[in-house]
């Protein structure tokens, strides 16, 4: 048995792969940081019919060790078919297994979203009319395309919405090419209606160095983008200066900030009601916007999610809280589950890209509904 996982987004390591019944493994943990969740590897050498099982005998330690607990495993014969496979977390172990039905199977914590399949979106996005507004750099050098897509004109709405600041939430680019898809489709027409009020800022991967090797949390110099938001650095985190001096020069009039979270088995969104600057105009657009998305049918609630931040006292390292601070406008960071979204389970795949994807749908509708009172 062959197990590897030096490709785009690998992580394991192997401790012992003697038993293909019991082949124990570990997750590797971020470059430059002691946060691990993320796996993803390739096994080949399953022998069809055979039940093999595998352990992440160092998930006990984890970023988020009770986030085991309800957690079921991915599994694809192709990487492109998905599905879930039985999975326990006992005595700080993971412990998941396949009926194997091909010789060669991937393993992960979530449906990876490919590279190349970035580099497809972002090509095909700007051969159907998205602009290249300008592209970073990571600090490993890899591109971070800010798109806009809908017409640069005076007055108009600018809404930003960011993905993957934590590399291993690969749902959020999932999230980003539903939204792609959507917005380039010129028969829409609630799409036509948004555009013609709004024009939308879109980074659909900001943390590349990472998602590349497979981290769960933070980029090559072991930062969490999402707690640089008041210190960005050319040395440590040029991802988010990269998006901050873009937004200044532009201004923002709502911002969306995809993650993924591994605890809480439903889809939600964190606001900034403990931002200094908050007002019940914001709070009210949080609430329009959190209600619209359950009316409208998303696979959305507002029952589960963070705690409340007390008034006055929000992390302003956060880019939901810093921006909606800034520039005093709605501003959440939308979570997707890696397990299930419950209020409506789908066992045999749990939360996936295609959901992920939908629920970008989804968000379009809601903003073409309220673009017309964002000031
Ligand atoms: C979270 S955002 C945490 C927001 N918390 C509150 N109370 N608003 C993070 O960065 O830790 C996003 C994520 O990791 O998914
Ligand atoms: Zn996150």
């Amino acid at each position: 048995m062959k197990i590897s996982a030096d490709f785009d987004s690998g992580n394991i390591q192997v401790i012992d792969a003697g038993n293909p019944q019991q082949v124990l493994l570990a997750i590797r943990p971020d470059l430059n940081s002691g946060h691990f969740q993320w796996f993803h590897f390739r096994v080949q050498g399953l022998q069809p019919g055979q039940s093999h099982g595998f352990v992440l005998t160092n998930a006990g330690q984890s970023a988020y060790n009770h986030a085991w607990d309800g957690y079921q495993a991915v599994a694809s014969y192709d990487q492109q078919n998905w599905f879930r496979v039985p999975t326990r977390f006992e005595d700080g172990q993971l412990h998941f297994h396949l009926q194997a039905e091909q010789e060669q199977a991937w393993f992960a914590y979530f449906e990876p979203y490919p590279r190349l399949r970035h580099e497809h979106l972002v090509a095909t996005a700007l051969a159907q009319g998205a602009e290249l507004v300008a592209c970073g750099r990571s600090l490993e050098g890899r591109d971070i395309p800010l798109l806009r897509i809908g017409a640069a004109a005076p007055g108009s709405r600018k809404l930003w919405i960011i993905a993957q600041q934590h590399p291993g939430e690969h749902m959020a680019e999932w999230f980003m090419e539903g939204l792609i898809e959507r917005l380039q489709d010129p028969q829409d027409t609630e799409v036509v209606q948004l555009l013609a009020q709004a024009e939308l800022y879109l980074v659909p991967n900001m943390n590349p160095d990472g998602a590349w090797r497979g981290h769960l949390r933070t980029n090559y110099a072991g930062q969490d983008l999402n707690r640089a938001w008041q210190s960005a650095s050319t040395e440590c985190s040029p991802e988010v200066l990269f998006v901050q001096q873009h937004m200044r020069r532009i201004g923002v009039d709502l911002f969306l900030d995809i993650h993924g979270d591994e605890e809480i088995p439903h889809v939600f969104a964190a606001g900034c009601e403990g931002n200094p600057g908050y007002t019940p105009r914001l709070a009210a657009l949080e609430d329009e916007f959190r209600t619209r998305l359950i009316d409208n049918g998303a696979e959305f609630q507002k029952r589960y999610g963070y705690p409340r931040d007390e008034q006055g006292q929000a992390n302003l390292t956060l880019a939901c809280n810093a921006v909606g601070q800034a520039f005093d406008c709605l501003s959440l960071t939308l979570e997707m589950p890696f397990k299930d979204h419950d209020d409506n389970p789908q066992p045999s795949t749990g939360w996936n890209g295609a959901r992920s994807a939908k629920l970008a749908r989804d968000v379009i509708r809601v903003m073409a509904q309220m673009v017309g009172k964002l000031r």
